[in-house]
């Protein structure tokens, strides 16, 4: 096929050895796409042909790619001291860091736990929920809720809680004690929808029903993402968050709001809990924190948690979890150069302005072919395809490969595509991103 760039740049010895995550690796190998370098908004494959990000690398380039200052600040943090380790120690920039971090969250979450990724955020959370209600004496709180078609990264916490049926299938028990909200994807009552659906927060009342079930007095936390991203660009319907939120203040169970896409400006305001007012007890963060440039994750833990831990002998160590690279200096310098790009280019709340225009840009694919959904917020689209019979993910998967061939990154999953550019776009890549994928769409099978 045509997008495999100079046929030879790898043997086949070199692609047979890594087994590619998430990846139909027979596929991918039989016609590779490579990607060799990167500037601004966008890709270059290794015979220097332009590729147009839609999506930000996997949701985490929101400041761009090749940013001078995050390169910079990465060199100098690796010359001066390339790792520390970060139990019973401690070095400068991880408190930097976390100071200027819990500023950008909402007031009340003045803590933050560092960690190497999303799936990581998600299992860290998840274990301070159950701690802190065992230091607070509610050790019977043990239940954790997640919600169907909910993705939280690929620890064995996160594929509990999440709702995919592939880890459920493949996976097998799990953790134990896990239950499912009902997921709020509602295409008959919602499809076309402008920013957030009008139909569903009865669904948060769910919840109500499990704590009926179980008794509050058994259940830790509730974990959703504010967007779920993943599963296929879901938003959440107006007024279902908030009262996620009441439920949970009602019954005193923790509510987690995974953020691992929707953090760092990606609804036009720092965090996605900000911006629809619902403040959880925790949230969960990676992706964007560095720009993905190094591997880094946070857990931002509302005051009073924190603060339960803090009351025991001063020697004893409070929360025993920790990563050998948590808090790593380089992502914490690169960390640091993010936040300032942030600020000063007003990255955080851009697609706010650009809110209008994409939002019509991208509705403009209703009445394409297949098309049988558009819904976004902030700078995040998704666009879902009716399936070929019989074949699901296969349709696509063409536009994905079609894209490439045309010169835009997608991102696909089952026959859905999203869309979630660096937050740096500006219209004419807008007019390019959706002018394309027009294209694409009037050749698919
Ligand atoms: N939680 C959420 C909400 C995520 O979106 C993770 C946790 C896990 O993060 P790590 O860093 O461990 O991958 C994610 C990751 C996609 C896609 O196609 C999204 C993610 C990962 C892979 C693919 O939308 N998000
Ligand atoms: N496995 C072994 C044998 C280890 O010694 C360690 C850390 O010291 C780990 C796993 C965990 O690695 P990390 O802290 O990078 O998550």
């Amino acid at each position: 096929m045509s997008t495999a760039p100079h046929p030879g740049t790898l043997s086949r010895d070199q692609l047979e050895a890594f087994w590619m995550p998430f990846t139909a690796n027979r596929q991918f190998k039989a016609s590779p796409r490579l990607l060799a370098r990167a500037e601004g908004m966008h890709y270059f494959t290794p015979d220097g042909r332009p590729i147009l990000d839609g999506v930000a690398g996997l949701w985490c380039v929101n400041a761009g790619h090749g940013r001078r200052e995050i390169t910079e600040a990465v060199a100098r943090q690796v010359a001066t001291m390339e790792y520390a380790p970060p139990f019973q120690m401690g070095h400068p920039p991880a408190f930097e860091l976390a100071e200027r971090l819990v500023k950008l969250t909402p007031a009340g979450l003045d803590h933050v736990f560092f960690t190497n990724s999303g799936s990581e955020s998600v299992d860290t959370a998840l274990k301070i929920a159950l701690a802190w209600h065992r230091v607070r004496g509610e050790g019977t709180r043990t239940r954790l809720i997640g919600r169907e078609r909910g993705y939280h990264g690929v620890g064995f916490g996160g594929i509990s809680v999440g709702g995919i049926v592939n880890n459920r299938k493949t996976f097998g028990a799990m953790l134990p004690g896990v239950d499912h909200l009902p997921h709020t994807h509602d295409l008959a009552r919602n499809a076309f929808s402008r920013g957030l659906p009008a139909h569903g927060a009865h669904l948060a009342d769910e919840l109500e029903r499990l704590v009926t079930l179980h008794d509050a007095s058994n259940i830790a936390a509730v974990i959703v993402e504010p967007i779920a991203g993943s599963t296929g660009v879901l938003m959440p319907p107006v007024g279902y968050l908030q009262r996620l939120r009441d439920i949970c203040t009602k019954h005193g169970i923790l509510l987690i709001f995974d953020e691992v896409i929707t953090g760092f400006g990606r609804t036009g305001s720092a965090f996605a809990s900000t911006e629809f007012g619902v403040v959880p007890d925790m949230i969960t963060a990676a992706k964007g924190l560095t720009n993905g440039a190094v591997p880094m994750g946070a857990v931002f833990v509302r005051k009073e948690i924190f603060e339960a831990f803090m009351t025991g002998p001063e020697p004893a160590i409070e929360l025993f979890h920790g990563y050998t690279y948590s808090a790593h200096p380089v992502a914490c310098a690169a960390g640091l150069a993010v936040l300032d790009i942030y600020a000063r280019d007003g990255l955080l709340t851009r697609a706010k302005s650009l809110h209008a225009y994409w939002e019509d840009a991208v509705h403009s694919l209703r009445g394409s072919p297949h098309v049988i959904d558009v819904r976004n917020y902030g700078l995040i689209a998704g666009i879902e395809l009716a399936p070929i019979a019989g074949k699901p993910g296969a349709r696509a998967y063409q536009a994905l490969t079609s894209a490439f061939e045309k010169g835009i990154l997608i991102r696909t999953t089952g026959d859905i595509i999203a869309l979630s550019p660096p937050l740096i776009i500006e219209k004419q890549h807008i007019d390019q991103l959706i002018g394309t994928l027009t294209e694409v769409l009037a050749g698919l099978d």
